[in-house]
């Protein structure tokens, strides 16, 4: 087998966001050395490439069987022990924090823009997982961009033409053996360890009627195995369950102005009992009830607080975890069971540490992600089975288990207001400004309402002392109303400014956050300005 030192220059874009590289399609697949050049920048920083395993696949998007050629030919090229391929190239994110972990894998390369849309236009990307399972930390980040500067060769293996990876099958190629595997098994193996599959089986076969809705992306192989070949879910109880290139035209980004429809047939109309959709990559999940949207807020606090209905769960929770704008359901859920609580910035890359400590079990964000110690990444079908668990062990319906949550703790309102594309010089401006502004707004009103704290979140994460600066202002009000301001770090297009909104109640708990915010929203309106600086009147996602 022939190995080439292939000449390269760098780009200077490769810097990874706050969940790996992410790119419009047409920059990977049109740029030379694009995949090349980052996939071997890893590979520098990493080292001791030669003898291990690594694990490859993605959400199947547009331009991903080519990506998965030549991060392969990469790989080999640096003699790779083994890389453990999803058949069809296809792995969710967490099946791929699976598997390196039980296959004792050095890391991982997930091929996805995740809930970004796909095809030629549209986005594509590339996240390194490292030996824990988990995103690869800021501090790895940092090395790898660095790397992708000054980066001028990479070693490339000719790749047999006839090497099929959309067959399972163990080959060497070269001094690496490439195994190309069933993506499901592992995966599905592992959450009949942490659920009790008979009583989901005994709920799903007594008349429970739910639908899941794949967006056709990677989930759709999953949810079929689990739900409907293991726990006995009536065919078609898996919606869209085919990954396509362009995810069928959708946008696969589960939140409820996405899948409209969903919404008006579970919500709206009361026709199931329950409901769930994940992304492209499989990692996030979107719940619904008959008659109920469940706030992802509320999600991971209600799902905290009812572990032991769980038998990989029960009697084991000691922390748990937060990104900072995700709401404080869970900090009362935290409060009142005596557990650490840790409020950590966007990404998944910052609760690695505190799983690895052992210091949490279970941890969440507000954009649809959940996830436990059971893997390193966020769990879309976990947690679709976390919530089948709960209703299964406890009786009852979604909005009745939330119903009962409010009750007991009060209500955490939440919502998220997104301004998407907007111009980045006049985004980075706001936060400019307003964070030099911090010191003197503590003291002024706002809609009658005092302001009494306005900080820029930084965190020293407790297990490794890093430091993350500027990662979102955030104004604490009086009445304990909060509002969070930060620049998404997973776009390809323009700027996005998130604006994050909650306040907690104990009174007429059924009110919509959007009538129980409206003050709120009014507030974070006369902070953003968003029809001066953006020349816009209202957010183009509200969440
Ligand atoms: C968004 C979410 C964040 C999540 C990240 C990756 O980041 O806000 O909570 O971890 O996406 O999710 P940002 O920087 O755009 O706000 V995934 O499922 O796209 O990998
Ligand atoms: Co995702």
């Amino acid at each position: 087998m022939e190995i080439r030192t292939v000449a390269t220059v760098p780009w200077d874009d490769q810097r990874p966001g706050t969940s790996g590289l992410r790119k419009k399609t047409r920059v990977f697949a049109g740029r030379p050395h694009y995949v090349e050049n980052f996939v071997q920048s890893v590979l520098d920083v990493v080292g001791e490439v030669a003898g291990a395993t690594f694990v490859l696949g993605g959400d199947g998007r547009h331009f991903a069987d080519e990506a998965l050629r030549r991060t392969l030919a990469v790989l080999v090229g640096n003699r790779a022990g083994r890389v453990i391929v999803g058949e069809r190239g296809l792995f969710s994110t967490p099946a791929v924090s699976c598997v390196i972990r039980r296959r004792g894998a050095r890391g991982g390369f997930v091929l996805t823009a995740s809930h970004n849309p796909g095809g030629p236009d549209g986005d594509f990307g590339i996240k390194y997982n490292v030996g824990n399972g988990g995103p690869a930390p800021e501090s790895l980040t940092r090395r790898i961009h660095a790397r992708t500067r000054e980066i001028r060769r990479y070693f490339l293996a000719e790749l047999p033409p006839d090497l099929d990876l959309a067959r399972r099958g163990t080959r060497r190629v070269g001094e690496t053996v490439v195994e190309v595997v069933d993506p499901v098994a592992d995966y599905a193996e592992m959450l009949e360890g942490l659920f009790d599959f008979a009583a989901i089986r005994r709920l799903l076969e007594g008349g429970f009627r739910m639908a899941f809705d794949a967006l056709h992306g990677v989930t759709g192989p999953y949810a079929r195995h689990v739900l409907e070949a293991r726990l006995g879910a009536p065919p078609g109880t898996v919606r869209r369950g085919d990954p396509r290139p362009d995810f069928g035209g959708l946008h696969p980004d589960p939140n409820p102005t996405r899948c409209r429809e969903l919404v008006r047939e579970v919500v709206e109309e009361g026709r199931l009992d329950f409901a769930a959709a994940c992304d492209g990559d499989g990692d996030r999940a979107m719940i619904l009830g008959r008659g109920i949207f469940v706030s992802p807020c509320d999600g991971i606090a209600v799902l905290a607080d009812r572990a032991d209905l769980a038998p990989g769960y029960r009697g084991r929770i000691r922390g748990v975890a937060r990104s900072m704008p995700t709401s404080r359901a869970l900090d009362r859920v935290a409060a009142a069971r005596g557990w650490d609580l840790y409020e950590t910035p966007t990404g998944w890359k910052f609760f690695g540490s505190l799983l690895d400590a052992g210091r949490i079990q279970i941890c969440g964000e507000e954009s649809f992600g959940i996830g436990s110690d059971h893997l390193r990444e966020k769990d879309g079908l976990w947690a679709v089975l976390f919530w089948l668990q709960i209703l299964a062990a406890g009786g009852g319906d979604v909005a009745g288990v939330l119903r009962a949550h409010w009750r007991r703790y009060g209500r955490d309102w939440f919502t998220r207001h997104d301004y998407e594309g907007v111009d980045p010089a006049a985004a980075t401006a706001l936060v400019e400004e307003l964070r030099g502004r911090l010191s003197g707004l503590p003291g002024t009103v706002w809609g009658g309402v005092r302001l009494v704290r306005a900080e820029d979140f930084a965190y020293r994460d407790p297990v490794t002392g890093e430091e993350a600066v500027h990662q979102g202002l955030r104004f604490l009000f009086a009445d304990d109303s909060r509002i969070t301001l930060r620049l998404s770090g997973t776009g390809t297009e323009g700027a996005t400014l998130r604006v994050y909104l909650e306040r907690h109640g104990r009174e007429d708990l059924d009110r919509p956050p959007a009538t129980a915010l409206a003050a709120v929203a009014a507030r974070a309106r006369a902070l953003v300005e968003p029809r001066r600086r953006f020349g816009r009147d209202a957010p183009d996602v509200v969440t």
